[in-house]
């Protein structure tokens, strides 16, 4: 008896000392090497003359740089990255956009054809693995994003690719669905049936999420470019890709708020999470070139709004949305703001309900508003976090426990916040405190710095 109880004891101690190989992965969302931390994957497209790289911190204080195999300058190896668990094995893989990859010579000037280089976690982190790549290649920058999610229902997760320069308006291919080979889906697939300009930009930001709680998540598509019935106004389209169904949702879309306006670019950024704590995904979508006050010059300008959708069972409504901006919350709308850029959803107080992080670059910060069960958003102590590096908020994104490498699966995790500078590689990151009621994030502190838009996208 004392003998097993001391066998008991010990066993945690001898597991430690394991070597790595011998570790199982966890399923945890974030973790490529199974030791139970986060790890957060950073894309720096312009490093080394645009060849690009991506660094990979793991939650054991250990930084890897992963670059293309056969790279070249200009290919943009860090275009866009997902985070999912594409093999099965419940190591979290990582998926890298190569936007701007030649197939052949490059065109000078010409957009690139676009290839996705995939990673695989694994005890040891992540190990390079298959290239996807477009059977007809064009300049359709193949891999300009990437959004990661569960659409069959398998328990595994598909990847969706943007490739946002397609002959067609933009083009979204969807891998490994059960069943189904590489299935490509476009403006033009009958049960999507949207006008389609080349320039529409369709599929520039992607998003999954499981809005009507039935277990499958569906694809958001963004394209912040799309003419609907103004120039550039921008558009995202829910997508139930098993069940063949396609909702277009715009400014001029009855029930959603906001004035649709030249060069709005809704849906410039995406994000998902559940601010209301119901079990179902809602959905935030950017609309960075938003005028709210004089001197809208330009179509890179825009004080920015955030249209939020919540959604129910019968999917996102449309007839209960909010529309976020400065003239509600802390800070004040300026013409050069571009609130809306980035977004990005994390529980920052441990109560359940995913809060909202808002980047602001032009005015070098990150709007914070919380999340409740009763009613979602709220206005209500709302944070302007500010930070350094003159375009600080043009990515995000939340990283559960962090700060105290603390194990995902011990407690319900406290997502901290993390900030890129991209022009200066700043990476900063404010830590979540367990409040219930409020949300308080630690000080900002420079996480880590690099060169070549370092920050420029997180997975
Ligand atoms: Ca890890
Ligand atoms: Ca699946
Ligand atoms: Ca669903
Ligand atoms: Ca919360």
């Amino acid at each position: 008896m004392n003998a097993l109880l001391a066998a008991c004891l010990i066993l945690p101690l001898t597991s430690v000392a394991t070597p790595a190989a011998a570790r199982a992965c966890g399923g945890h969302p974030l973790d490529f090497d199974a030791d139970g931390r986060p790890d957060l994957a950073v894309a720096a497209p312009y490093d080394a003359t645009r060849a690009g790289s991506v660094t990979v911190m793991y939650g054991s204080g250990k930084k890897v740089k992963l670059t293309q195999r056969g790279a070249e300058p200009g290919d943009s190896f860090g275009s866009a990255l997902a985070v999912g668990d594409f093999n099965g094995d419940r190591c979290a893989d990582l998926a890298v956009g190569v936007s701007e990859e030649f197939v052949g010579e490059r065109v000078p000037g010409g957009d690139g054809n676009g290839v996705v280089q995939l990673f695989d976690g694994s005890p040891e982190g992540l190990v390079a693995g298959k290239e996807l790549r477009l059977g007809k290649p064009s300049s359709d920058r193949f891999g300009a994003s990437l959004a990661a999610g569960d659409l069959d229902g398998d328990g595994r997760d598909e990847l969706a690719v943007g490739a946002p320069s397609h002959r067609s308006g933009g083009a979204v291919t969807v891998y490994w669905m059960k069943g189904r080979k590489p299935y490509q889906i476009t403006q033009k697939t009958p049960w999507v049936r949207q006008a389609a300009n080349v320039t529409d930009q369709w599929g520039a930001s992607l998003a999954t999420g499981d809005f009507d709680g039935d277990g499958r998540d569906e694809l958001v598509v963004g394209a912040p470019a799309d003419s609907v019935k103004v120039d550039g106004q921008g558009s995202a389209t829910v997508i139930d890709v098993r069940g063949r169904r396609a909702e277009l949702l715009t400014q001029s879309t009855p029930g959603i708020k906001g004035a649709a306006e030249k060069w709005d670019n809704f849906g410039a950024a995406l994000a998902t999470g559940d601010f209301n704590g119901d079990g179902r995904a809602d959905l935030a979508i950017g609309v960075p070139g938003e005028g709210l006050s004089a001197n809208q010059r330009a179509m890179d300008y825009g004080d920015g709004t955030v249209d939020v959708l919540y959604g129910s069972r019968a999917g996102l409504r449309t007839d209960r949305t909010e529309a976020w901006s400065q003239n509600t919350l802390e800070g004040k709308p300026r013409y050069y703001d571009r609130f809306g850029t980035s977004l990005a959803a994390g529980d920052f107080n441990g109560d359940g309900n995913d809060e909202l992080a808002i980047g602001v670059p032009g005015e070098k910060a990150v709007q914070v508003l919380a999340g409740r069960s009763s009613g979602g958003l709220t206005r209500v102590g709302n944070l302007l976090v500010k930070g350094k590096g003159q375009d600080f908020g043009a990515s995000v994104t939340a990283l559960p426990g962090w700060e105290r490498y603390r194990a995902l699966d011990r407690r319900r995790p406290v997502y901290g916040l993390v900030v890129a500078a991209p022009d200066q590689g700043l990476i900063m990151y404010a830590p979540g405190k367990r409040e219930p009621g409020r949300v308080e994030l630690g000080k900002v502190r420079q996480l880590d710095k690099g060169t070549g838009l370092y920050g420029y996208t997180f997975g």
